[in-house]
């Protein structure tokens, strides 16, 4: 079948009036994008582009979204997680003639499938989250590479993926790691993370978490988001790491530090955000307290090891929405949040808008900037790009005005006091 324009699949196409209001107050959170929106509408940088994108189909996204086709862009969409579709934003985007193919709850083998038909209409740019979509193309759709502008990529797990292919020779076409930006690590990762994660806890199991062992595996910049946002709430938090000076800015943060062979014995909640497989496995889940409960905010589903706490577990039954519980052969009883996946996406709504807002206001400028070296003739490099320096100022700026807030200026005198090396006592 040829591509259709406005061709979807979402779960239900009635639920779009509820999207479209969920798109609306996410607008209303998100005026560094909503200000890109206005300008390119009027210059459309992006008329005569295709592209295809695999990120959550949330309200933010949506915003997204439409801030691209404003600028004259085709576009054909598919979610980035099998259990972080927001439906009614699905029916919402198909409804306003997106090509969106996503729905919550798809098993793997259809969300692979709603991937290969967003790249029906030939896309000659990609938007990333996880890196999935570029590696279908390099795998099953090399026909599109020659005809390839470049792609950007939004997460810490999709851009280690693609500098690992860049290193082995795999990538053949350009890519913006957006997740790198000043404007989307330092803030999304900590602050979006930290408490969108501790929301699809509340929501699943609406705990009190003060004065409970909140274990979190992992201290970049999603984990210490997390570990700062429960120890907020009153937890004890316990971090576990691999790297030493991670380890020790926990330390300094007022962390507590110990192996998971310790830690899974002592924690309430656990909480997985490395990108590493096999965090929490089966000799973990043996030690662990009755009730415990046990997530991951990582970007795919291996930290918490699943196969092995079904082989020491004898029964599974679902508790309440995202929330399964599971009786051990010793007895004990773990509770699993949103089946080991994103747990903030699966069981929330994600990071709030107001974070999003400068993420994807780096998406955005990100493909105005690969259209551009198209038409300049000048395509980037086949490697991975960082966001230009200039990107992530512009944007801070512009939300620290949409937030009311003003900044001094050097003057010249002290512009020139910084750049004279033999300045000294
Ligand atoms: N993320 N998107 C949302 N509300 O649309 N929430 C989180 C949203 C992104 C975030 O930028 C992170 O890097 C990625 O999801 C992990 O898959």
């Amino acid at each position: 079948m040829d591509h259709k324009k406005g061709h979807y699949k979402v779960a239900d196409l009635g639920l779009a009036s509820e999207g479209k209001r969920l798109i609306a107050w996410a607008e209303s959170r998100m005026p560094v994008l909503m200000a890109l929106q206005e300008k390119y509408g009027k210059t459309k940088p992006l008329k005569g582009y295709r592209i295809a994108g695999c990120l959550h189909v949330t309200k933010e996204t949506a915003v997204l979204v439409k801030t691209l086709v404003g600028a004259g862009a085709e576009v054909s969409w598919s979610g980035c997680n099998p259990l972080s579709t927001n439906d009614s934003v699905a029916a919402a985007l198909a409804a306003a003639g997106v090509s969106v193919f996503a729905w919550h709850g798809m098993d793997v083998k259809a969300f692979y499938w709603c991937i290969q038909e967003t790249l029906r209409f030939k896309p000659n740019l990609t938007l990333d989250d996880g890196a999935d979509l570029i590696f279908t193309i390099h795998n099953k759709r090399k026909d599109l590479i020659p005809h390839m502008i470049g792609g950007t990529e939004e997460t810490t797990t999709g851009v280690h993926r693609l500098r690992a292919m860049a290193k082995a020779g795999a990538l053949k076409y350009p890519v913006i790691a957006v997740n790198d930006a000043e404007t989307k690590w330092d803030f999304d990762n900590v602050y979006g993370t930290g408490q969108s994660t501790l929301d699809g806890i509340l929501r699943a199991t609406s705990v009190l978490l003060s004065g409970k062992n909140v274990v979190v595996a992992g201290y970049g910049h999603c984990g210490k988001g997390v570990a700062l946002r429960a120890k907020g709430l009153g937890a004890n938090v316990i971090v576990t790491e691999v790297k030493p000076t991670a380890a020790l800015k926990a330390t300094l943060d007022g962390m507590r530090v110990l192996e998971m062979d310790e830690a899974a014995g002592i924690g309430d909640v656990f909480i997985t955000a490395t990108g590493v497989k096999d965090i929490i496995i089966a000799r973990h889940f043996k030690m662990m307290k009755d009730g415990a409960i046990v997530c991951n905010t990582g970007h795919y589903d291996c930290e918490i090891n699943l196969t092995d706490l079904a082989k020491v577990s004898k029964s599974v039954s679902e508790m309440r929405p995202n929330n399964e519980q599971y009786i051990l052969k010793n007895g004990n009883r773990i509770y699993v949040l949103a089946k080991g996946r994103l747990v903030n996406l699966a069981a929330a709504e994600g990071h709030p808008s107001e974070v999003m807002d400068m993420s994807f206001a780096n998406q955005f400028m990100s493909q105005i900037r690969l259209a551009r070296s198209d038409e300049r003739g000048k395509k980037l490099e086949n490697r991975v790009h960082d966001i230009p320096v200039e990107q992530d100022q512009e944007i801070a700026g512009l939300k620290l005005s949409t937030m009311g807030l003003a900044i001094d200026t050097l003057t010249p005198a002290q512009k020139k006091y910084q750049d004279d090396y033999s300045a000294g006592t």
